[in-house]
């Protein structure tokens, strides 16, 4: 079982809707607690609700009282307080097998965290992290560091690394030519690399990172997760869909 803390996106082409279908596609029962709401479709975003933290914890509780995830992930979190509330939990239950992908801004530009979330999420909830999964923008305002080609990304995780983390994953899908990601465990750097395609899609970070975290909960090790993720967000882009006039969604 695989648990998504993330934020609600009503097209199901990112967010935790998104995340379920991922945790379904890999065989493995998806539990979800939302932190967010959002009104968006394939153009973008208009509007942003935060769940109240109180009901917010009460969600976490009422359901980690009574059932263990293997694994879980978090996506969109919008807040400081929703990020402590989570670091807490991560105590309070003992929970494993933590995924972190830091988002930060949607994939048309609109920013999804309020100011001080970020720095929350590395300070406060990174520590209890076995992989972060930020692109190179985020892993640039994460670090302060210009993360533009391999060796910004190899600088960028080896600081990123130093916040607990087990494991850095930092996807290059947004850099120019190529989509580039790099996996450094604390002792190999790997990257892996595809043929960037044409199409704008929406989501790939979100099902990217729950691949991760289903691998995960059946037992994979990071570097096996990250090879199978790759290949997953590759071809659900290949034969990406249409859903409205804006952009693609993941098909899978
Ligand atoms: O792709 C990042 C993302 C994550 N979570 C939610 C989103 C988006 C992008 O729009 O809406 C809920």
């Amino acid at each position: 079982m695989a648990l998504t803390v993330a934020g609600s996106d009503p097209t199901g082409g990112a967010g935790l809707q998104a995340d379920l279908r991922t945790f379904k596609a890999m065989g493995v029962h998806g539990l979800s607690v939302p932190s967010v709401l959002t009104a968006q479709n394939t153009k973008g975003v208009s509007g942003i609700q935060e769940i109240p933290s109180e009901f917010f914890t009460e969600q976490l509780d009422t359901l980690l009282e009574d059932v263990r995830p293997d694994a879980l992930k978090t996506g969109m979190l919008y807040s400081p307080e929703i990020v402590s509330i989570i670091a807490e939990k991560m105590r309070v239950y003992s929970l494993r097998n933590l995924v972190i992908d830091p988002v930060t801004v949607s994939s048309t530009g609109v920013l999804l965290v309020q100011e001080g979330t970020l720095d929350a999420i590395k300070n406060v909830l990174f520590p209890y992290a076995r992989v972060i999964t930020p692109n190179i923008y985020e892993a640039s305002v994460l670090t302060g560091l210009r993360v533009e080609d391999e060796n910004g990304m190899k600088e960028a995780a080896l600081k990123l690394r130093d916040h607990g983390v087990e494991t850095v994953i930092i996807t290059g899908g947004h850099m120019e030519k190529k989509a580039l990601d790099l996996f450094f465990d604390g002792e190999d750097f790997l990257f892996l690399e595809n043929d960037k395609l044409e199409a704008e899609f929406h989501g790939t970070g979100c099902v990217f990172s729950s691949v991760i975290t289903a691998c995960l909960a059946l037992d994979c090790d990071p570097r096996e997760a990250f090879a199978k993720a790759k290949n997953f967000v590759w071809n659900a882009m290949k034969s990406g869909v249409s859903a409205g006039t804006g952009m693609k969604i993941l098909n899978f």
